[in-house]
Formats: C-alpha cells, sequence, structure tokens
C-alpha cells in the first residue's frame, strides 16, 4: 500500500474538527497507520514549507501553522497521495469540488484545514521529517 503524509492544520484543531476530518478520510477508504497532535516550532514549519520561502504568503503561513497544535498523519491506501489530494480538494476552498475537506470545512485559502504531499517522493521526505519507522504502523 502508498503512503501519504497528512496535517489536520492549526484552523481545524482550533475549532475541534479533526474527528470529523479523520472520519471522512477513514470513509473514503484511506487508513490512519499513525498520528500525533504536535506544535511546530518555527524552524520545523519554515523546513517544512522551504519550497514557498520566496512567496509573499510565506510569513503569514509560517505565523499560522505555529498557532496552535496540529495532528500529523501517515495515511495508507492505493494511489495514497493522488486520493488525499483528492479528498482534500483544492488549495483555495472557492475551486475545491463539493464533498471535499476543504470545502466542507476551510476557512480561506490559507486556513485551508488539511496539508497533503503532492508527490510519492515528498511524502517519503515528509513522512522521515515527523515520524520514526517504529511510530509507523499498517
Ligand atoms: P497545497 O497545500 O494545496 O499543496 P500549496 O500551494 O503547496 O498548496 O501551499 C501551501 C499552503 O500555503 C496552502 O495549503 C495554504 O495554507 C498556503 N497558501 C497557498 N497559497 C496561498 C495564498 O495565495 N495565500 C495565502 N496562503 C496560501
Ligand atoms: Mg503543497
Amino acid at each position: 500500500m502508498d503512503k501519504t503524509f497528512s496535517i489536520i492544520k492549526p484552523d481545524a484543531t482550533k475549532r475541534k474538527i479533526t474527528g470529523s476530518i479523520n472520519k471522512l478520510i477513514e470513509d473514503r477508504g484511506l487508513k490512519i497507520v499513525a498520528q500525533k497532535l504536535i506544535k511546530l516550532s518555527e524552524n520545523q514549519a519554515k523546513e517544512f514549507y522551504s519550497i514557498h520561502k520566496e512567496k509573499p504568503f510565506f510569513n503569514d503561513l509560517i505565523e499560522y501553522m505555529t498557532s496552535e497544535p496540529v495532528v500529523v498523519q501517515v495515511l495508507s491506501g492505493e494511489n495514497a497521495v493522488e486520493s488525499y489530494r483528492n479528498i482534500m480538494g483544492a488549495t483555495n476552498p472557492e475551486n475545491a469540488e463539493p464533498g471535499t475537506i476543504r470545502k466542507l470545512f476551510a476557512l480561506n485559502v490559507q486556513e485551508n484545514s488539511v496539508h497533503g504531499s503532492d508527490s510519492p517522493e515528498n511524502a517519503m521526505k515528509e513522512i522521515e521529517f515527523f515520524f520514526k519507522s517504529d511510530e509507523i504502523f499498517s
């Protein structure tokens, strides 16, 4: 089974909708094989989102991602990366398909409730950034 990396972001933990998001993930066929609540440090958030460091929204993004605890997860299933991106919906909730996590729950393009890896290579890197191999079940 393929794996992907997910974050339930601060807007969602703050609004106590992590259970609702996990229900959607599970109902749509992905299995949660690792999960923990952590507070990202500024350095962790900057490294995790370093690809966006030149973007105008970078500083706001780091401030937001470190504002509340987040749930980091490893999800497993067939085509996990692509499948989870479909379950999440578009970055901007205004463009997200009905029934997706972001359409249902996101507040705006920044506070969009979830992160999901964009490729199997990045999924592997992101999982290794947050989890030891003995923390992941199958
Ligand atoms: P993704 O999360 O759908 O992969 P990315 O383009 O990788 O989207 O952006 C990472 C995160 O940065 C987004 O999920 C969102 O929280 C934030 N973000 C992206 N674009 C904007 C924007 O135009 N304004 C504010 N925040 C943004
Ligand atoms: Mg991305």
